[in-house]
């Protein structure tokens, strides 16, 4: 079946004019539909899920669904656009939020259109707004009764389990990568005691456990081309229980970097704490009076564990033969893993000074 008999068992306003392929992500195939009405244009996002990869498909699309009805009403009730503000899943012929063509899931979403989403930050103020816009995603989400939710990919920010799976993937070195990735490796190795640091907090209940988005990187937020805020957190699929400290650690590791995740020049590759700043300040007025003291005082762990825990994931993937995210040649992978390493030493040597800044941000709201 093509793509075009695939738009068809959405309900588009219009005739297909277009289906092209959109964006940069890692995981799903994700289309832009234009369709024309007479006059009228309308731009729709088309998504195949990855079901290797997400195979509680159901559960993640009931998960979106509900999640964005609670969002739309609050919105609404600030007073906000809830078809901008928030994704809109469009409903398939039959009345559902995904159909399944040839074993493969496919949903939908409104396009929102004039706006843009970065793979870099550099503007301090688009990037400090979506830390606002994250950081408000979880503000609204603090009512939310989250036991019905599913958990889509278990143990997802688990860096323990995480570690357990990159000792396995050594250990069976499937392809004899392993030789090529010996620094890497004992990076990994030798900071082992990171791994226990969110997930022990939250069992001991010292930190709280939320409804968090766990996948924000900058690329995750639609900014207004216009005027440059942040309007909307896409990419809802990760949407779970989780930690504060998940949500702002993986924006701060994607977005304080002075370079793309897969960077092969590593010189070009620093933490920018500057951005860090811009980040803090925009997150914590964002998550207003809703976040911890317990949470404020392990931002910076937030951001080095996230880090580290991304580097090994990368790692794990180019030791198992490039099996979950996609690549563009072979060391793609392992490339990312060292991005995110060099990070995380940039981060380990700025740490006081994050400490620092995020306080300065949250004593100054008082
Ligand atoms: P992945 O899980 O593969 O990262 P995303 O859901 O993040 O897929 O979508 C990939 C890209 O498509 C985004 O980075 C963004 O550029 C664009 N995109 C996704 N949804 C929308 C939308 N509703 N409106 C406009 N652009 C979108
Ligand atoms: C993936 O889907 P995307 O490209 O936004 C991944 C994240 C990683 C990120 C690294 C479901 O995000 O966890 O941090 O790549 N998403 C999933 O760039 O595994
Ligand atoms: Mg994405």
């Amino acid at each position: 079946m093509n793509l075009k008999d695939i738009a068809a068992g959405f309900r588009f306003f219009g005739t297909v004019e277009s289906i092209e392929p959109h964006g940069n992500g890692h995981i799903n195939d994700t289309y832009l539909v234009v369709c024309r009405d007479g006059e009228a244009v309308h731009q729709y996002i088309m998504q195949r899920l990855n079901t290797r990869i997400f195979p509680n498909y159901q559960g993640l699309m009931r998960n979106i669904e509900t999640v964005t009805d609670y969002l739309r009403d609050i919105i609404r009730s600030q007073g906000g656009d809830c078809l901008r503000e928030c994704m809109t899943p469009i409903r398939t012929i039959d009345g559902a939020t995904y159909q399944i063509v040839n074993r493969d899931c496919w949903r939908a979403y409104l396009f929102i259109d004039n706006t843009v989403a970065y793979q870099i930050a550099d503007d301090k103020n688009i990037f400090a707004d979506s830390g606002r816009a994250f950081g408000r995603f979880i503000a609204r989400l603090d009512g939310f009764d989250a036991s019905g939710l599913c958990e889509v990919i278990e143990n997802f920010h688990n860096t323990k389990d995480r570690y357990a799976k990159f000792c396995a993937s050594l250990q069976a070195d499937p392809l004899g990568r392993s030789a090529s990735a010996q620094e890497e490796i004992a990076f990994v190795t030798q900071r082992n005691a990171y791994c226990g640091k969110i997930v022990d907090a939250l069992s001991r209940g010292e930190i709280p456990l939320r409804v968090t988005h766990n996948d924000t990187k900058l690329n995750n937020v639609l900014i207004d081309k216009t005027s440059g805020k942040a309007i909307c957190v896409i990419d809802l699929d990760t949407i779970m229980p989780g930690s504060l400290l998940y949500d702002f650690g993986d924006s701060v590791r994607f977005g304080c970097s002075t370079a793309l995740e897969d960077e092969q020049d590593l010189s070009k590759v620093d933490f920018d704490l500057s951005l860090y700043e811009a980040y803090c300040e925009g997150f914590l007025d964002g998550i207003g009076d809703k976040i911890t003291t317990a949470e404020l005082d392990m931002l910076h762990i937030g951001s080095i564990l996230m880090t580290y825990e991304c580097g090994m994931r990368f790692l794990t993937d180019y030791l198992d033969g490039d099996l979950y995210f996609k690549t563009a040649y072979p060391e793609h992978n392992l490339v990312r893993a060292r991005t995110q390493f060099k990070l995380v030493g940039r981060m380990e040597a700025c740490s006081e000074k994050m400490i620092e800044i995020a306080h300065k941000y949250c004593v100054r709201k008082k």
